[in-house]
């Protein structure tokens, strides 16, 4: 963390005054270990929630003013608006991720009796696909509900947060992100069937090894609408299944019924992306069952098909993150390696023994840089808790 609460609170105190203590919270970004684009597959996902995320302090006002100040976009000041003007704009930047999770509030009957003055500071390393956004959407949440002492439980502030991203900003994401954020538990990930929101925690226990996640620092254009298209292309493979066989999502099939019934499926495109939904799912089920062994080697190969998958079906891999991987692959004492996330650049997550971390780093590091001209950034990173209040 760049700031301390203290300098976080010195600076609140400076733009919105001193009269009345504001209240600090914290909403965690993610890293996902297997289970990639099947959250709105209705299949399973497996994050956990990182101890890095965004920061907030809030002070509830008395009028329908909200004021919003980010450590990381202070150029753009205080941003006001009122919570009788809750419309997305895109002058409006990154408040329009509170501004979305206000309006869904009083869209579900929350009724926010007053506005806010809010402050922000997140250390989620900017476009590197670890969530920032969903935290900032489980953050507000979770102010709003203890400012304004609403019952709303944690899953269902997730659930605003989604509903704020699909339907506030554009962005048709499943749940995995807000999920993570909100019930993420220390050194556990979250084992999340997404058709039935049933979820358990499952002890991430590397006895000899660590995650490591490299940021590839390269966030290609047009990731939403990228996004935005692999689920229409996944939905129109449903369509197509479900004129021959009795399903509600591709998670409801094992590999063989798929290959079964896969002709129905008339374009090709579509076909391959129903083949990963379907096949990343199983494959997320067989990683938790071999974690929960102990069984870390085949944790890792699955880890590395999922990589292959999302490489050459989904195709929301790119150039950088296949060398990343690739090049992860070839290190002894690597046990997995592959993408993480929405995709199209980000991070890359890979499952590293601890006496190979060093090289890990000074290998991947050096020849990524001179493959793609690339500074890649390595972070060794512990499992941290959910959504929290800090004072
Ligand atoms: C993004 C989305 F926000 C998630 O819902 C999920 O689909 C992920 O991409 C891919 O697994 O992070």
């Amino acid at each position: 963390m760049e700031f301390t609460m203290q300098q976080l609170q010195d600076k609140f105190a400076e733009l919105y005054g001193t009269e009345g203590e504001p209240k600090a919270y914290f909403a965690p970004g993610r890293v996902n270990l297997i289970g990639e684009h099947t959250d709105y597959n209705g299949g399973h996902v497996f994050p956990c929630a990182l101890t890095i995320g965004t920061y907030g302090l809030i002070r509830p006002r008395k009028d329908r003013t909200v004021r919003f100040y980010s450590m990381n976009f202070d150029t753009m000041g205080v941003v006001t608006t009122s919570l009788d003007d809750l419309v997305p704009n895109d002058e409006a930047g990154w408040t329009n991720y509170p501004k979305g999770v206000m309006w869904t509030f009083e869209k579900r009957g929350f009724q926010l009796p007053a506005g806010a003055d809010i402050l922000i500071y997140g250390d989620i390393p900017a476009g590197s696909g670890l969530s920032s956004s969903a935290s900032l959407e489980v953050l507000t949440g979770i102010m709003l509900r203890d400012t304004f002492g609403f019952d709303i439980s944690m899953v269902d502030l997730a659930l605003i947060g989604q509903y704020s991203e699909n339907n506030f900003n554009g962005m048709n994401c499943g749940i995995m992100d807000q999920f993570a954020s909100a019930m993420g538990k220390k050194d556990c990930a979250i084992f999340l069937d997404t058709n039935t929101l049933h979820y358990e925690y499952a002890p991430v226990k590397l006895p000899d090894a660590r995650i490591v996640i490299t940021n590839s620092k390269v966030k290609h254009s047009l990731v939403s609408s990228a996004y935005n298209d692999r689920r229409r292309e996944s939905e129109t493979a449903l369509k197509d299944l479900q004129t021959v066989m009795d399903i509600k999502t591709l998670g409801d099939l094992t590999e063989e019924q798929f290959e079964a019934h896969k002709d129905a499926i008339k374009d090709p495109i579509c076909q391959k992306r129903a083949k990963h939904a379907v096949y990343e799912n199983q494959r997320t089920i067989h990683a938790v069952e071999a974690l929960k062994a102990n069984d870390i080697v085949t944790f890792g190969k699955l880890i590395n098909e999922s990589h292959i998958s999302l490489r050459d079906d989904y195709e929301t891999s790119c150039e950088e993150t296949d060398i990343l991987a690739e090049l992860a692959w070839q290190i002894p004492g690597v046990y997995g390696s592959r993408i993480t996330g929405g995709g199209f650049g980000g991070c890359t997550v890979s499952i590293v023994k601890n006496d190979a971390i060093d090289t890990f780093i000074d290998n991947v590091g050096s020849v990524y840089k001179e493959k793609t001209g690339h500074t890649a950034e390595f972070y060794v990173v512990d499992i941290g808790d959910g959504a929290r209040p800090l004072n």
